[in-house]
């Protein structure tokens, strides 16, 4: 049987590297990783090749999801013996600054915009002119708990993240006609490289973060999408909202 082919947006670092080296451990899936840090790609590639009981095929795409003509040319020239993705993780994403929405900067609510709302759709319009004839596709949006209640100083970001449940909400009645499975995974608090985006290389303000308590590792993630994705092919997890033990929701952690 030929390997299942999967694409991941944001490989480079955090939930999507969690979720490369998740799948290729298995060895039944040939994986597309993305995001724009070549480098890390290519190491990552590396490793992953190697990684599971037998050896699997990897492809390392590098570009920018808010580029619209990126996306669709690194996608639209994928090689004849990849163009059969069955499963697309649309992970690739990020917070800028966490500042009242009087003090808030314009670029960074564009760049959040432009890359968790605008570089998913991008991503997933052109992926599906290839996932559709596989007849077992499936889609697993990386939301957020920020997706599904404000807190202060969210503001921005937490739309991105409300509009990414909507579309995958949207996703799931569109697709129906062609039996895709639309899985969107909610998130809470996760030490990744996260925070350090977020505060712009504020290690300190990163850390603190994450202080008193165990948050979720990407490794966590990784588990759930591999869980959603392997479930068989009557079952659809529709939605996931998942957090730290002590994380009860957006605003209310239990730190000590
Ligand atoms: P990381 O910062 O560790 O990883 C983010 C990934 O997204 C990187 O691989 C980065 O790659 C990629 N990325 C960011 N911007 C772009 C872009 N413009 N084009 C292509 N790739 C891009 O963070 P996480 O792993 O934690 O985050 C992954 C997803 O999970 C995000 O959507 C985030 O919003 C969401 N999330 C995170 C939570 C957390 O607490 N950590 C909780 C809930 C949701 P590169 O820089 O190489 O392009
Ligand atoms: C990331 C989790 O709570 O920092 O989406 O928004 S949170």
């Amino acid at each position: 049987m030929n390997n299942r082919t999967i694409l991941i947006t944001g490989a480079t670092s955090g939930f999507g590297e969690a979720c490369a080296r998740k799948f290729a451990a298995a060895g039944v899936y040939d994986i597309i990783i993305t995001g724009r840090r070549k480098d890390r790609l290519e190491k990552l590639a590396q490793d992953l090749e190697k990684a599971g009981p037998k050896p699997i095929k990897v492809l390392a795409l590098t570009f920018d999801v808010q580029d619209k003509k990126a996306v669709f040319s690194a996608i639209e020239t994928i090689p004849q013996e990849w163009r059969n993705i069955s499963l697309l993780i649309n992970n690739a994403g990020l917070a800028l600054g966490r500042d009242f929405f009087d003090d808030a900067s314009l670029d960074d609510w564009e760049t959040m915009l432009d890359t968790n709302v605008k570089g998913l759709l991008y991503v997933s319009k052109a992926v599906l002119p290839l996932m559709i004839p596989t007849g077992n596709g499936h889609i697993i949006n990386i939301g957020s708990i920020a997706g599904k209640e404000v807190y202060e100083k969210g503001n921005v970001y937490c739309a991105s993240k409300f509009a990414v449940d909507a579309i995958s909400k949207s996703m799931r009645i569109d697709l129906l006609r062609h039996k895709i499975k639309v899985t969107a995974i909610h998130p809470g608090a996760a030490d990744t490289e996260f925070s350090n985006v977020r505060f712009k290389g504020n290690d300190q303000a990163a850390k603190s973060v994450y202080e008193g308590y165990q948050p979720l590792k990407a490794e966590d993630i990784a588990d759930t999408v591999y869980y959603s994705a392997t479930l068989p092919p009557h079952v659809c997890l529709n939605e996931i909202v998942m957090t730290c033990t002590a994380q009860a929701n957006s605003n209310t952690f239990f730190k000590g």
